[in-house]
């Protein structure tokens, strides 16, 4: 039986539940992190001594990191799935998104989602908070340009890549109280992955 530590609202939790939707994997899900506590308890640090959500527990086998997750969901019980595919040049063009999106777009995109949905507004820096949004904005024009002519980011296949830059495509046009400019390849893209099942069940929820 597959165990998922973390809370729904995580983005790095919603990828993995979205990924279980689109394999139609059966799990549990324990809450833990913010403020249901419990990734800094001894328990939980032997797991994950990173004490960040998620972490997967599958029997005797323990695995954190969401995109490592991912593909090991994938690999295991996905086998002929499209997801991710064993050709490596498909399967190494959808490895350099879920690296992206961890060493690039979420350190980019973090500042801006926390200040726009967890800090109140008279806490804000404004300033910083306008500068934080150029620079995301920045990566998505990017993404943007990516896109044209692309029905998903790797072509004419729904796969892992589209899983993990949509659940952070939700904290982009999700936000509230900034000018987005228009993206029209993007915003063609992410209706179509609004489409999936997944993300309806685990992403589309008003930010919090
Ligand atoms: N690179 C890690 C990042 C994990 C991470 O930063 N998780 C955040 C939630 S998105 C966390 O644990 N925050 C602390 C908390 O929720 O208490 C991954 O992709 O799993």
């Amino acid at each position: 039986m597959i165990t998922i530590w973390g809370r729904t609202n995580s983005v790095n939790v919603q990828k993995v539940l979205w990924c279980c939707d689109e394999l139609v994997l059966p799990y549990e899900r324990i809450d833990a992190g913010l403020q249901f506590g419990r990734n800094d308890e001894p328990a939980y640090l032997a797991m994950n001594p990173t004490g960040k959500i998620p972490t997967l527990v599958d029997d005797d086998f323990v695995l954190w990191e969401s995109n490592s997750i991912l593909r090991y969901l994938v690999l295991n019980y996905g086998e002929s799935s499209l997801l991710y595919p064993s050709e490596p040049k498909a399967r190494a063009s959808i490895d350099r998104w879920l690296d992206w999106s961890l060493s690039t777009l979420q350190p980019a995109e973090r500042p801006v989602f926390w200040a726009l949905v967890r800090t109140p507004a008279a806490a804000r820096d404004t300033a910083k908070l306008a500068s934080d949004f150029d620079a995301v904005a920045l990566l998505w024009r990017m993404l943007d340009s990516h896109l044209q002519g692309r029905f998903f980011l790797e072509g004419e296949k729904f796969t892992l890549a589209d899983i993990v830059i949509g659940a952070y495509a939700k904290r982009w046009f999700g936000v509230e109280g900034v000018e987005r400019p228009p993206l029209p390849n993007l915003e063609r893209w992410y209706s179509r992955i609004a489409t999936r099942t997944g993300f309806k069940k685990y992403v589309d929820f008003p930010l919090t």
